[in-house]
């Protein structure tokens, strides 16, 4: 533990959520809903508009149209996001050459090894112009959280949300975590909850007390005594910057033992997808794709594959991954399943699936995102025999009425809304699908693309004050990942 608060975490707020509201002036203030469209969809993320209605990440798509009929509900645009978190990690690199991505939009960063000095007024300043560079560089809010070690640097950031900064002055930090159920903590997911439950400990405070030779009792002995030292505040784990780390891995934990193999087989693609996401964030490659399953028994099995050479290609990735899967009997039912690349280089090193254009990416990334969407996958045929499909919320240029963004689609009919991000709230046409004068767009940058804009007055979400929601109790259950991929 630091003697200063000098580990600093940053969390984008409703990261695709945001970078859509600052995209299309007309959802701003809104409910907005990205993540697959399709029948078994399931939700990305929510604005904090659409969060008021209890929408949450991994919720169904189905089941969020029920909560919130009135939002927009848009297919996510990977380029847009990517774009923006590199400019993000830019800033975050400025400050020190310690930076931990943990995914498109999170990354802890070591202010000391930056040179920050160790006093809470010094890292408060620096975190504060953070939040002013990233607001314009891209205009989005993130939250930041500073503290003495890296777990409470990140529930610092959590209590931050959104749109805020909180410091964890060191030696507050019991007092500050008694309160806080047991479920803040990082590793504590539905099933350690309910053992710790029965036992009679709720809170961060009631964990302390117990002690360790009981925590041991109850959830063996790496667990126990891991959670004892989380409870009293007491984590030692560095800022690793990736290009130093060795291998990056995510996994999900599951509330019930999932036994459906299409089901366990989705989620493995998940997790490859999500793995890949933190991979490009980190700029690196790997060549060693493993995979972990931990059982219904709680036995546990990792399995791995070396490729040829080094990939961050998502398509090899998954196909690995799903290699992988067919040697595990999963039959008993899937307690909690990984997804990791280890052997890691720089894209400057040797890369044999590197050639890729971003064409061929982006192709692979909206499939992805099709898939998980439960849409049917893209079709063979060439370009020209394909029917036109508009996903709501891509980007189209018209030649008459210029840059736009699909509103909706269906019966042949394809409505536009022309606006971008620098405009006031567009217009709505509708076409026909195959109208030739509609073709399909970029994303344009959220800042500095147009007249002189004012980023100050018009947030792509609403201040703290406004749109601050109350967790419903059912939040946590929504997000069978809460537990290991937000550590
Ligand atoms: N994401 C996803 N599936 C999930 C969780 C997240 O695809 N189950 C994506 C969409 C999010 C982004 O990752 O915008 C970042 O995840 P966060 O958990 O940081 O959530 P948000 O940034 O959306 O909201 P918050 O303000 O709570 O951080
Ligand atoms: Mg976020």
């Amino acid at each position: 533990m630091r003697p200063a608060p000098t580990i600093l975490h940053l969390d984008m707020d409703a990261f695709y959520a945001s970078a859509e509201q600052a995209a299309k002036p007309s959802l701003r203030g809104k409910p907005v809903v990205v993540g697959g469209i399709g029948p078994r969809g399931v939700v990305a993320t929510a604005s904090y508009e659409a969060r008021v209605f209890g929408v949450r990440s991994a919720m169904p798509t189905a089941q969020a149209r029920r909560l919130c009929p009135n939002a927009a509900y848009l297919s996510p645009r990977f380029t847009l996001y990517r774009q923006v978190s590199e400019t993000v990690m830019g800033l975050l690199h400025a400050l020190s050459p310690l930076v931990e991505p943990l995914s498109l939009d999170e990354a802890f960063v070591d202010l000391e090894a930056g040179g920050v000095a160790p006093e809470t007024a010094a890292v408060r300043a620096v975190g504060e112009q953070l939040r002013r560079d990233i607001r314009a560089a891209t205009g989005l809010t993130g939250s930041v959280g500073l503290a003495g070690a890296k777990m409470l640097a990140k529930i610092a950031s959590e209590q931050a949300k959104p749109d805020g900064l909180v410091v964890i002055p060191p030696g507050t930090e019991r007092e500050l975590l008694g309160p806080m159920s047991v479920r803040t903590l990082p590793g504590v997911g539905p099933a350690t909850a309910e053992t710790l439950r029965r036992a009679g400990i709720h809170t961060i405070a009631e964990t302390a007390e117990a002690g360790e030779a009981e925590l041991v009792r109850l959830l063996g002995k790496a667990h126990g005594a891991g959670l004892y030292a989380m409870a009293l505040g007491q984590d030692d784990r560095p800022v690793v910057a990736e290009r130093d780390a060795k291998s990056i891995s995510v996994e999900d934990t599951f509330e019930v033992d999932l036994t459906d193999r299409t089901r366990v087989r989705t989620e493995v693609l998940r997790l490859a997808d999500r793995c890949v996401q933190r991979l490009r964030a980190a700029g690196r490659s790997g060549r060693t794709v493993v995979i972990k399953v931990r059982n219904y028994d709680f036995s546990t099995l990792t399995r791995s594959e070396t490729l040829r050479g080094p990939t961050d290609d998502p398509a090899v990735i998954r196909e690995a991954a799903v290699r992988l899967l067919e040697l595990v009997d999963t039959t008993g039912g899937v307690r909690l399943l990984g997804v990791g690349v280890s052997g890691l280089a720089d894209f400057t090193q040797e890369d044999l699936f590197a050639q890729l254009t971003t064409e061929r990416e982006a192709e692979e990334l909206a499939r992805a995102a099709e898939e998980r969407a439960g849409a049917e996958p893209a079709e063979e045929a060439p370009e020209e025999e394909r029917p036109r499909r508009w996903h709501p919320g891509v980007d189209v240029i018209h030649d008459e009425y210029g840059a736009g963004w699909v509103q909706g689609s269906g019966l042949g009919r394809v409505t536009v809304r022309f606006e971008t991000p620098w405009s006031a709230p567009g217009r709505v046409r509708t076409f026909a699908v195959e109208d030739p004068a509609l073709r399909p767009g970029e994303p344009l940058p959220l800042v500095g693309g147009g007249p002189a804009v004012d980023q100050s007055s018009d947030p792509a979400i609403l201040p703290k004050s406004v749109s601050e929601v109350p967790e419903s109790p059912g939040d946590a259950a929504s997000d069978p990942g809460e537990e290991i991929s937000r550590r």
